[in-house]
């Protein structure tokens, strides 16, 4: 175990007094200290928004890339790198919106990354815009009549994928969000945890309290293994409650670099570069 306090950095805080991102960077340290991961063992990879920029205000490795473009460079540093440990720590419109289709595909590859998505339900640097998880009806100052679009679930998505480690939890229970940040980084392929977040200024429906009044831990005797009773719990989130804890946990799956370790071929090859030729010259 380290002293959380080797993770602090000296830039300056932009972020709103009460907002969910210091809960949730402070369970990331505590997760780090606890798992014994020295500053120059981890890279902590971002797109744009509040959310991403949580690198800055962490001592360790870093990359802060374009909006929406956290995963590939993340990818990138893993595959440069097998022994760095790889976090995403990003915003729901920078994951789920722009970078949603990079989160299909590092899903199927399995890469072992963490995904961390601070989901405050809005687009907050750009000041309050609906994001993906805003819920339909909801007024932003960019709809002014309400959200027509059904809102993305991610923890449905990500199990529907057969994601190797589905974890919700909330930037206020922060002692409940280290736990799932460790189970996270010591799963051996992709991982994401969808962390509610209030954002005090620009989102007025979703508050610490509105997830307070909602929020439940899973049983113990939950089993995250059974994926269809896992997508089943996937379709909770409102009035009737919103589960925290391991969803869905799929250990069994080679990562990306356990099927790329050699170039042995997976199937038999019963191919030869002669037979291209043969090809080309069969379509002239
Ligand atoms: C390609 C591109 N489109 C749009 C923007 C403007 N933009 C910057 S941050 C952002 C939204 C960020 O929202 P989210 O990822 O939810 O993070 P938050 O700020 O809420 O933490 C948008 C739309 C941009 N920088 N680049
Ligand atoms: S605008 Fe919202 S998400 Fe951004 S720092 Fe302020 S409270 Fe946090």
């Amino acid at each position: 175990m380290l002293d959380k306090k080797i993770y602090d950095s000296f830039d300056d805080n932009a972020w709103c007094p009460g907002c969910g991102n210091f809960g949730i960077i402070n369970s990331l340290k505590g997760a780090l200290a606890e798992l014994s991961l020295k500053p120059e063992d981890i890279i902590l990879v971002s797109g744009i928004g509040q959310a991403a920029k949580t690198p800055h205000y962490v001592n360790s490795n870093v990359f802060n890339g374009l909006h929406g473009r956290s995963l590939p460079p993340a990818f990138g540093a893993k595959v440069a790198n097998k022994d760095m440990e790889v976090i995403v720590t990003t915003g729901d419109g920078d994951m789920y919106g722009e970078g949603g289709n990079h989160l299909l595909h590092n899903i199927r590859r399995n890469i072992d990354i963490t995904c961390l998505v601070h989901n405050n339900q809005i687009y907050g640097l750009t000041k309050g815009q609906g994001s993906p998880t805003t819920e339909v009806c909801q007024v932003t100052h960019l709809h002014p009549e309400g959200v027509r679009v059904e809102a993305f679930n991610p923890i449905s998505f990500a199990v529907s994928q057969n994601t190797g480690f589905v974890a919700r939890s909330f930037s206020g229970d922060t002692e409940h969000l280290k736990e799932m940040i460790k189970l996270a980084v010591n799963h051996k392929g992709f991982a994401l945890i969808d962390i509610l977040q209030p954002c005090v200024s620009f989102n007025k429906v979703n508050t610490a309290k509105w997830y307070k009044d909602r929020i439940y831990k899973l049983d113990k005797d939950y089993d995250p293994t059974n994926i269809e009773a896992a997508f089943k719990k996937s379709l909770e989130f409102g009035d009737d409650g919103i589960p925290l804890g391991v969803i869905y946990e799929n250990s069994s799956k080679n990562s990306f670099l356990e099927n790329h370790d050699d170039f042995e071929p997976l199937v038999e090859r019963n191919w030869d570069p002669k037979d291209t030729e043969k090809l080309l010259n069969d379509f002239k």
